[in-house]
């Protein structure tokens, strides 16, 4: 037996008795490394002679490539072992219940804005939306609100640095009535809308927080009267608190943006420490409760968005979502609607498919 024989065969043999991978990485590079034994042979090549070299050459690169070929089968096989050690001691039971996977709920302030999409549509109404960014103009001068008005002071609406083409800084939108001005300035009438979003003022206690939720309604069209507006908005209530006893008072007011305007007042009882919506307000144990704004939509306000008054007229009105919640579902605080605790949301949420229905009450 050749010395290359004998050193392959030594080397086969501690190949095939190395336990694991660190072993057999350790007989790699002792063997064809930097400094190993196979790679010394390999070098000593270049300090031959010609027929010396001829002789040699083939019977190392031979050994070379066993060892290598060798080394490659051990290193799968240890690997498959290893795998083999893994998957017996990493064994899943896949008829094990899985983790339940946490659900969250619909919140009461989108819950509702979903039934009075659904009522207005029912009326014929669609739903528009429009930027929380707004300009001076849309969000206060369209709407006939004057320079001098205390809604446009700094203390009471938030202002950007950034200021619109007039130079006026632009703003947090106030109300969504913009939106209804984007309406008329963009479309012909008839309009029937309902404008639901988030609005800004800049108040903060108990019963304001500095971010809102409302709803404005616009109707535009020839002939149109507070008549319209009185059933409009008796129809709305009867839906959204599902009773037919709803009484509405309405109370002369003053809006810029309607004239002649009024608060909408629903006679209700207190039951329980809660307030429930129905009956006449000057019935026995029933009180009036402001609840709405409304109006018949100023002239000027609509010469402002391009329209001839004297042939299209208008009734408008505006709500808070939160107080509309807070009436039907029972909550009494309306800082907690923005505090994302995930206890008040799940007590008070909805679950996704088991939202109260206007037909079917509220479901299990
Ligand atoms: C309130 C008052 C109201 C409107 C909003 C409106 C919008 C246009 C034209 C005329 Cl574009 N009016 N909106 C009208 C009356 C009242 O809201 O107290 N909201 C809670």
């Amino acid at each position: 037996m050749s010395d290359y024989q004998a050193m392959q065969a030594a080397l086969m043999s501690d190949i095939a008795a190395a336990s694991d991978l660190d072993a057999l990485e350790a007989l790699r590079v002792a063997a064809l490394g930097k400094a190993g034994s196979i790679t010394a042979l390999l070098k000593s090549l270049g300090g031959m002679t010609p027929d010396e070299r001829q002789a040699q050459g083939p019977q190392i690169h031979a050994l070379r490539e066993a060892v290598t070929a060798a080394l490659a089968d051990r290193k799968t096989a240890l690997d498959a072992a290893a795998l083999d050690v893994r998957l017996a001691a990493e064994a899943i039971d896949m008829t094990l219940p899985a983790d339940a996977a946490p659900r969250g709920s619909v919140h009461p302030v989108s819950q509702v804005m979903d039934e009075l999409a659904e009522i207005f549509a029912d009326m014929g109404f669609a739903v528009a939306t429009g930027p929380e960014i707004e300009d001076d103009w849309r969000n206060f001068t369209a709407l006939n609100i004057p320079e001098t008005h205390p809604a446009r002071a700094m203390h009471d609406t938030f202002y950007f640095p950034d200021t619109d083409a007039e130079g006026r800084a632009m703003l947090l939108r106030t109300h969504t009535s913009p939106v209804q001005i984007r309406t008329m300035m963009a479309q012909e009438p008839p309009i029937r809308i309902i404008a639901p979003g988030r609005v800004y003022r800049s108040d903060s206690d108990a019963t304001h927080t500095p971010m809102f939720h409302q709803v404005e309604g616009l109707v535009i069209d020839r002939g149109i009267h507070i008549g319209h507006l009185k059933w409009t908005l008796e129809t709305f209530l009867k839906a959204y608190f599902e009773r037919d006893d709803i009484v509405l008072r309405l109370r002369p007011s003053y809006f810029p943006f309607t004239e002649p305007s009024a608060e909408v007042d629903v006679g209700y009882k207190q039951e329980k420490g809660r307030r429930i919506v129905g009956g006449h307000g000057d019935d026995d144990g029933h009180a009036w409760m402001e609840l709405l704004g409304s109006g018949m939509v100023n002239r000027r306000v609509i010469a402002n968005c391009g329209l001839d008054p004297d042939e299209w007229q208008g009734f408008a009105f505006g709500v808070g979502v939160d107080r509309l919640a807070m009436l039907k579902y029972g909550m009494d605080d309306l800082r907690a609607f923005f505090d994302g605790d995930l206890r008040w949301l799940a007590h008070y949420g909805f679950g996704a498919l088991s939202v109260p229905t206007l037909s079917g009450g509220i479901s299990a």
